[in-house]
């Protein structure tokens, strides 16, 4: 289909059982409503999750529960590209390519890979968890997107995808389109529940900062009533003063649609304990649509093949037009079939 709307790009890995309220409102969010306005390219990014170690039986079981999750907060097919990375080996290809662009250096910048080394210890980092920002920059180039929408943990990534994106089209001709972050300011950072100077993060280490899409909703509940908050009792907005009241209120905000100056003048005179049991409730009611849709595509996998089978298909046309392309303009020989 060729459409003259903007494109967008953007994955997800498929490393837990669940995706966390940080994944939703930093960046899946924001996919659900680009697939109106743009050709909107969304992949479970499986390749980017052998980085780290992984159980073969639960990898898999995890990209089902990914797509299945992705198609429960919303993602509709018939309005977007859903796929899985390692259907479309476009992406393993240009990796190496954009690997050969890159300084040493330069990778060694990446924050993400000095946070996630920094917990794992030297000897069980890979090469790969070193080098996958750059797999990302071929993932983002292979669709030409305008637009990637990510939490703001990913925007550094999104600057070397602009430096090699320029760097490649100065060498060697106009080639890829140079993609800008869409990071939207109020939900760029989901803060951790226990600890709300920390992104919220599956890594963390204790899980009770962490709620989960998927985990009983009476789980998530009592982890929402027993978010860290500060000694004050007015509830305001001051990401400094009070880092956990804000994180709170800008969630409600997402979840709710009311702007946060208004939730502060709905809760003034009433201490942070009606903040976390009204967030509590509204959670609930918001989270109980999205598991029950979540279960009746798990419970369809013959549905679920099909529509990966599509995406990869649609996904596979405009990747395998701009690999020829990059490879054409290096100087790879055309194999003649
Ligand atoms: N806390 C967050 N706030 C806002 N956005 C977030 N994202 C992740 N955490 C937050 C965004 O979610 C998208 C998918 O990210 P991912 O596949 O890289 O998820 P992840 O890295 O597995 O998430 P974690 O929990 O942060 O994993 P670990 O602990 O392994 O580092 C991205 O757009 C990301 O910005």
């Amino acid at each position: 289909m060729v459409t003259d709307r903007p494109r967008v790009l953007s994955g997800i890995q498929p490393t837990s059982g669940s995706f966390h309220l940080g994944n939703y409102l930093g960046a899946v969010r924001q996919w659900v409503s680009l697939q109106e306005t743009h050709d909107a390219f969304y992949m479970v990014v499986d390749l980017h999750a052998i980085t780290v170690e992984q159980d073969p039986a639960t990898l898999r079981e995890n990209t089902r529960v990914s797509v299945a999750q992705l198609l429960g907060v919303g993602l509709d097919p018939e309005r977007c590209t859903l796929f899985i990375q390692s259907h479309v080996p476009e992406h393993a290809q240009l990796g190496w390519v954009m690997n050969c662009f890159t300084g040493f250096g330069e990778a060694a910048r990446m924050t993400q890979f000095k946070d996630k080394s920094g917990k794992q210890g030297a000897d069980r980092t890979t090469v790969g968890l070193f080098t996958y920002p750059i797999l990302q920059v071929a993932d983002i180039l292979l669709y030409q997107a305008d637009q990637v929408p990510v939490g703001e943990d990913q925007r550094q990534h999104i600057e070397l995808t602009r430096d090699l994106a320029e760097r490649f089209n100065s060498r060697l001709g106009q080639t890829f389109t140079v993609p800008n972050p869409y990071i939207l300011k109020e939900t760029a950072k989901i803060f951790d529940l226990q600890d709300p100077t920390s992104k919220m993060s599956k890594s963390a280490s204790t899980p009770k900062g962490l709620v989960n899409l998927l985990d009983e909703v009476k789980t998530s509940t009592k982890k929402i009533k027993s978010a860290v908050t500060d000694t004050g009792t007015v509830v305001s907005y001051d990401e400094q003063e009070k880092a956990g009241v804000s994180n709170l209120l800008r969630i409600h905000s997402a979840i709710s649609g009311r702007s946060v100056p208004e939730l502060v003048e709905h809760f003034e005179g009433r201490m942070y304990g009606a903040l976390k049991t009204e967030l509590a409730e509204l959670y609930a009611e918001w989270v109980a649509p999205i598991q029950q849709r979540t279960r009746s595509y798990l419970d369809d996998p013959a549905e679920l093949d099909r529509v990966l089978a599509r995406g990869a298909e649609k996904a596979r046309a405009v990747a395998g037009e701009t690999l020829a392309t990059a490879y054409d303009r290096i100087g790879f020989l055309a194999a003649k079939r």
